[in-house]
């Protein structure tokens, strides 16, 4: 195994920058195909604004290390009436939880357990949520401003992407009228 070392890493509240990261990645709309309700507007997008950046995840790990930690950084934005949001997963590994904190603007933490039940919890400068082992967790930036949030995981959690992509998480956030709601995914009546 290789050696540990103490280490100081600088995060951005406002823009997510981790200094050093080790790892990133971004996904821009096209990337994100299947998981917004309304594939017109989903496509309309893509054309229209050329494709946007959606979401961007930094992180860094040290190598044999068995936590690792990172932030991402969400645009505004919505396709039809829902909100931008990330893919959504289980971790692999069903014993694995996670923490988010997050750092700046507004949004909500979608949860759901494999007998159906669903959370809420709301992402707002200081707040943190705790992910409990096998909840499905997906973040959605409700607000005008980027969303940015740190999470902190164990590098054994792994991503399962594979339920929520192929059926969706049973609520939907929305904006109607102005408000945000939190609303019954029609797919699953
Ligand atoms: C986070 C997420 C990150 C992107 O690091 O992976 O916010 O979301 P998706 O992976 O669902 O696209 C996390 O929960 N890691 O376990
Ligand atoms: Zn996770």
């Amino acid at each position: 195994m290789s050696e540990l070392y103490p280490a100081e890493v600088l995060i951005n509240s406002a823009t997510g920058a981790v200094s050093p990261a080790t790892g990133r990645y971004a996904k821009h709309l096209s990337e994100l195909g299947g998981i917004f309700s309304n594939a017109d507007a989903w496509s309309r997008t893509i054309r229209e604004e050329n494709d946007p950046l959606i979401y961007e995840v930094l992180e860094y790990k040290q190598e044999g290390s068995d936590l690792f930690f990172g932030t991402t950084t969400m645009q505004p934005g919505k396709i039809g009436d829902e909100f931008y949001m990330t893919r959504g997963h289980f971790h692999e590994d069903r014993t694995k939880g996670e923490v988010y904190n997050t750092l700046s603007g507004q949004g909500l933490l979608l949860l759901e357990d494999r007998q159906g039940r669903s959370s809420t919890i709301e992402m707002r400068e200081g707040s943190s949520a705790f992910i409990p082992p096998d909840w499905a967790h997906r973040s959605i930036n409700c607000g005008p401003a980027p969303l940015v949030f740190t999470w902190f995981c164990s590098v054994a959690a792994g991503h399962d992407y594979g339920q929520i992509l192929q059926q969706g998480m049973r609520k939907l956030v929305i904006e109607r009228n102005g408000e945000i709601e939190v609303v019954a995914n029609p797919k699953f009546d």
